[in-house]
């Protein structure tokens, strides 16, 4: 997969593709990421790259003319069918695991980074192919944005995530809540790990951490469990677990 990334601070990114699953799995080639400063794509001599909205208001607003001319340069070498542009945005779709994996399916990424109060609303209309939020919140740019959706899309590349057997146990929890997580030692500042952990019973662990995934999920986020769908087996795990409250750690 190809990544271009458009901002007017390439800078911020450095480190986070140095390091990282991202950085290892730009070592092996399994995708190259390029950034591209929107400011060099300006044609005046102080490199002005914002301006005053129309019908007034506060704040400056991201000119059209270097995010088109950006986005058409790194088109123009772009041997790839699929390219998709993404422009971040609070107004686009909230970003979850289901874009992620459609975006993941494309072989080049265009992401454009929002900045200043906003962007020419024709960037949205007539350059980007799509539009994407990564919550209900304001950030002062896209820059972070853009890291969150290049971080979730690359390691589902695959040869990416060391083992595929974490991703295979990520999509069966689809739309769950991960279980509790232990590692040694047994007994730390006298806090033990739940003790079915160490029994060697694989299916009694199972049974266990299904539970537990169910458990937290009902209490901490409603909103997914309304959408769950429970086999029976998880509809007796969770009436067994609210019986014995059988809540260690939640
Ligand atoms: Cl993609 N950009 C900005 N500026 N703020 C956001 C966002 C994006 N997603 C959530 N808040």
């Amino acid at each position: 997969m190809r990544i271009d990334i458009l901002t007017l601070f390439p800078d911020v990114f450095g480190g986070f593709f140095a390091h990282s699953i991202v950085g290892r799995a730009v070592a092996k080639g399994v995708v190259d990421i390029r950034l591209h400063n929107v400011r060099t794509f300006t044609h005046d001599k102080h490199h002005v790259v914002d301006d005053y909205p129309y019908g007034g208001g506060a704040g400056m607003v991201l000119k059209p003319e270097p995010v088109f001319e950006a986005v058409e340069f790194v088109k123009q070498d772009a041997v790839l069918p699929s390219v998709h542009t993404v422009l971040l945005s609070p107004q686009g779709r909230l970003l979850n695991q289901s874009v992620v994996r459609e975006l993941s399916g494309y072989e080049q990424l265009v992401l454009i980074c929002g900045h200043y109060e906003g962007i020419d609303e024709r960037v949205a209309m007539y350059l980007a192919n799509d539009e994407v939020s990564i919550g209900d919140y304001v950030l002062s740019g896209g820059e972070v944005a853009a890291m969150v959706v290049v971080d979730c899309v690359v390691r589902l590349l695959p040869g990416v995530v060391g083992s595929e057997v974490s991703l295979v146990e990520e999509s069966y929890n689809d739309g769950f809540l991960e279980y509790p997580q232990y590692t040694r030692p047994a007994v730390y500042r006298g806090l033990e790990v739940p003790s079915i952990l160490l029994s060697g019973d694989h299916k009694q662990v199972a049974r266990w951490r299904r539970q537990q995934s169910l458990m937290r999920t009902a209490k901490r986020r409603s909103d997914l469990m309304a959408k769950a769908v429970l086999s029976d087996e998880d509809k007796k795990l969770l009436s067994d677990a609210l019986q014995n409250q059988v809540t260690e750690g939640i």
